[in-house]
């Protein structure tokens, strides 16, 4: 029987979800099991020409169905007789909101996938020396990464007025709670963070204001940061009105949602390594310390911040996006074509008959992904993916090279040996996908749990209230029991063709501009 509710919100860069979880069992046999309460579609939506940045997000929205998320939540726990313990929530990373003096949202936050956003990477790193600040933040190059948008729209005329930052987690608890922390994992995306010291770095910060003096005072417009576990504040009077909870604290999670995804890994030892499979591929380790090497930086390795003071040592890769941006831009076309529809089309297709490098900067913005695919195979001299079921599976059997090459450098820089590769999250479903990574890499993967996101965001706020106990690994077995991972083993028919023996950029090249 369940013995306490938990609400987890999932925020996706293509989906959004609040999850019902209820925790069962005696100590030291708790399981989670989650109930999805809502989901709905998430994307940014393109402003007119005329706006400097032309794809936001429409956080209003977001706002909304999460609030209604929370109030069938509210029904769902009571109709078992309980009453929700907590509220957690994690999203995708590097987005903020912008806050007047007054409280009030400045515009629709900017989206990642903002193609105005080319160029502001280099010219920072330029003029603040990559070097010294990859050994402060330790994070990868990104056209995105948020100070390079703040840098990006330092000229903007909300900016003057804004005199608070907020990441979209921290913007949402501030909605509910009407307090304002910055959750540290989120945060360490940002660039603006001590990865050494988990605080804001005071080189980075005072850099970007002596090299950007429109920037203005940037530090005041930072709230604190906290880790993971901590109470935010309870939900204010207006949200328990249009909820119907009571005073429910909101607790801060590993917000950055592979940062949640990687508590949830049902590991039972940390021999190792993970694939957060969504729209992005997010492929690597858990350290106790960050890599700073300039190997690593040339890599374009990054070092996020983890739940328990650790590492997530990785590399973004292009994630399912590039898949599912291709069924969309079909759809729009009047060729629809379901997922799982293409997926078996894939299977039946030619393996590896055309491999291209996904991570290539043309794949980032939305578009039509079936010409960039063909427009990388003819500038590599490859069979052009004609059919759907050629055009997935290149776009699956990329994928599993791109992880076999992320895999291989992560060994390299970090030294961390590993057995097993854990694939959570969305893209834990994709069959295909799972066995092409284990025949790739040589190594069995195990695949699940999907909504790994949400329930590493209800094992932290679970521990929090003190509904479960113990570290990392104690919470790991809790999700091991509440998933059931399915596992790959390698067939022995690796890639003939490679995508890393195509390609000539390096990571640091491809990672620089568009
Ligand atoms: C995945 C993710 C990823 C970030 C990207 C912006 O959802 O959080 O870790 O790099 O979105």
């Amino acid at each position: 029987l369940p013995r306490a509710a938990f609400a987890a919100v999932d925020l996706g860069a293509t989906s959004g979800r609040v999850m019902l979880a209820l925790l069962s069992g005696a100590a030291g046999h708790e399981r989670v099991d989650l109930v999805e309460v809502a989901r709905f579609a998430n994307g940014p939506f393109v402003t007119p020409e005329s706006d400097t940045a032309r794809l936001r997000w429409d956080v209003r929205r977001i706002w909304h169905e999460v609030v209604d998320g929370l109030r069938i939540a509210c029904v769902a726990a009571s109709e078992r007789g309980l009453v929700l313990s907590g509220i957690g929530i994690d999203s995708w990373a590097v987005d903020y909101g912008l806050i007047g003096a007054d409280g009030e949202l400045l515009e629709d936050p900017r989206c990642y996938r903002d193609s105005a956003l080319a160029g502001t990477s280099t010219e920072v790193l330029d003029r603040l020396g990559a070097s010294g600040h990859y050994r402060a933040n330790g994070l990868q190059t990104q056209p995105f990464n948020t100070e390079f948008q703040l840098v990006a729209g330092r000229d903007d005329e909300v900016w003057p007025a804004a005199a608070s930052i907020r990441l979209i987690p921290d913007l949402l608890a501030s909605w509910l709670t009407g307090r304002v922390v910055t959750e540290v994992t989120n945060a360490s995306t940002t660039g603006l963070i001590d990865v050494s010291t988990r605080k804001w770095s005071d080189a980075v910060i005072d850099g970007l204001e002596r090299g950007y003096p429109s920037l203005g005072d940037l530090r005041s417009r930072l709230a604190d940061l906290v880790e993971p576990g901590s109470v935010v504040g309870h939900l204010t009077n207006s949200v328990r009105r249009s909820t119907g909870l009571g005073r429910v604290p909101v607790i801060t999670v590993g917000s950055h949602d592979t940062a949640s995804a990687v508590v949830a890994i049902p590991a039972d030892d940390d021999r190792f390594a993970y694939v957060s499979s969504g729209t992005w591929s997010l492929v690597g380790v858990e350290l106790e310390v960050p890599v700073l090497s300039e190997a690593s930086r040339r890599a374009n390795f990054t070092n996020e911040l983890g739940v328990d003071g650790t590492v997530r040592y990785l590399k973004n890769v292009t994630g399912l996006w590039v898949l599912s941006e291709t069924l969309r831009s079909w759809r729009e076309a009047g060729r629809d074509i379901s997922l799982a529809k293409a997926l078996v089309l894939a299977a039946d297709a030619t393996a590896d008959r055309t491999v291209v490098d996904v991570d290539g900067p043309e794949f980032l913005p939305p578009g039509d992904m079936a010409s960039r695919i063909a427009a990388a195979a003819r500038a590599t001299s490859q069979p052009i993916p004609v059919s759907p079921g050629e055009v997935v599976r290149c776009i699956l059997d990329s994928l599993a090279a791109s992880y076999r090459r992320a895999l291989g450098e992560v060994r390299e820089l970090s030294g961390k040996e590993f057995d097993v590769v854990h694939i959570v999250g969305g893209g834990s479903q994709n069959a295909l996908l799972c066995q092409l990574t284990a025949d790739a890499i040589g190594v069995p993967v195990l695949a699940g749990p999907a909504e790994g996101a949400a329930l590493g965001n209800v094992l932290v706020q679970a521990r929090a209230v003190g509904a479960v106990h113990g570290n990392l690994a104690a919470l790991r077995a809790v999700a091991h029991r509440s998933s059931n991972p399915i596992t790959y083993v390698p067939t022995g028919t690796s890639h003939r063709l490679r995508a890393d023996d195509r390609t000539t950029a390096s990571s640091e090249e491809r990672s620089h501009g568009w």
